[in-house]
């Protein structure tokens, strides 16, 4: 007879590691186990819990809606942006364990000079902290992406650029919050993806996804097809090659207009997701820094696979702090499929 284990949902988390105490297990493994990436973990963790609370009232309290200024990409701040962006850089600032900060919706990046003024800490940060928020006032889940790099300019001196334009294969630490249905973080140290999920109740994150791994094919392709006319003809033929009445064909497609929900959807169900460069944005749209990269690592870490259609993002040297870039990524075999239509379509 098979034992029936009548816990409640609170009792089943209860016996599930919670995020603080994984740190705590995985510390050895992190790069340079300081104790300062676990930090910075736990300062994200803290941050995507004050901008949960208020993502999920943003319905109900005016919050919702432009905050009436523009950021450096041209795009209307909505408030969450805005709240979004200060609660994730003063719960960096205030825990001391970063010498510099760089955001989507700061022109420059901010150098942290630490209490002691001394800037002797050895991390850096980028973040979007609040992507697809077009979606926030139609209720669509949104996300924060944050990518970690160990400084390389000389320690006790003001951080530098050259210290966020680091290529992606330097990264030590990137991850997500998606708030949506359940809000959840999910990050990697190059070790692995692992996914925790918030119990609002208590407030705790909860490991609900251990060792996130993306299907090596997958029949789900999100891009946003009305740019169809716009698109690198290698783009058209293989979305062409995706509707093909033959095997597995054609896929589904899905595209929710929120980097982190696509991503997170396609990781755990098998797909792609494509931002390609288009005569509308000769660049492509996504930035690499702060979210291709993380993007890229996590993706990786999961066994799929990152390209801007010919190479690997994570080997792309960044020139600017903003800079825009081609994004194919998901599930091994489809992004190198689309490799193949990209090249083929170049000959
Ligand atoms: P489009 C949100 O602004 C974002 O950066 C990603 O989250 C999303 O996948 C994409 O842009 C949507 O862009 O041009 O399809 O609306």
């Amino acid at each position: 007879m098979c034992q029936l284990n009548n816990y409640n949902d609170f009792e089943m988390q209860e016996r599930n590691t919670t995020l603080g105490e994984f740190i705590i297990e995985n510390q050895k493994a992190f790069q340079y186990s300081t104790g300062e990436l676990s930090r910075i973990i736990n300062s994200i963790r803290l941050a995507a819990k004050v901008v949960n609370y208020k993502v999920n009232k943003a319905g109900l309290v005016d919050i919702v809606g432009a905050a009436g200024e523009q950021n450096i990409q041209g795009e209307d701040q909505q408030k969450l942006d805005v709240f979004a962006n200060e609660t994730f850089i003063q719960t960096l600032i205030n825990r001391e364990i970063v010498c510099g900060i760089a955001s989507e919706e700061n022109d420059d990046y901010i150098t942290v000079a630490g209490a002691d003024n001394s800037h002797n800490n050895k991390y850096v940060v980028l973040m979007d902290p609040l992507d697809g928020s077009s979606n926030i006032d139609v209720n669509v889940s949104v996300g924060t992406i944050f990518s970690v790099f160990r400084r390389i300019t000389p320690m006790g001196t003001p951080v530098q650029m050259e210290d966020f334009l680091q290529p992606g294969v330097n990264q030590v630490a990137a991850g997500y919050v998606i708030y949506g249905t359940s809000t959840m973080l999910v990050y990697t140290t190059g070790h692995g993806v692992n996914g925790f999920t918030l119990n609002p109740a208590i407030g705790t994150f909860y490991l609900s996804h251990p060792n996130m791994q993306y299907k090596e094919d997958g029949t789900i392709y999100s891009i946003n097809e009305g740019n169809y006319v716009h698109f690198p003809q290698g783009v058209k033929d293989y979305l062409k090659y995706c509707q093909k009445e033959e095997g597995d064909r054609p896929y589904t497609s899905r595209y929710i207009g929120s980097l982190v929900s696509d991503f997170h959807r396609n990781m755990i169900k098998g797909g792609i997701y494509i931002y390609p460069t288009s005569s509308k944005a000769p660049k492509g749209k996504l930035r690499l820094l702060y979210e291709c990269n993380p993007m890229a690592f996590l993706a990786e870490q999961a066994g799929g696979k990152a390209s801007d259609g010919f190479k690997r993002i994570m080997e792309i040297q960044p020139t600017e702090l903003h800079q825009r870039v081609s994004f194919f990524c998901g599930s091994k075999n489809m992004v190198t499929k689309a490799e193949e239509f990209m090249e083929n379509a170049e000959k």
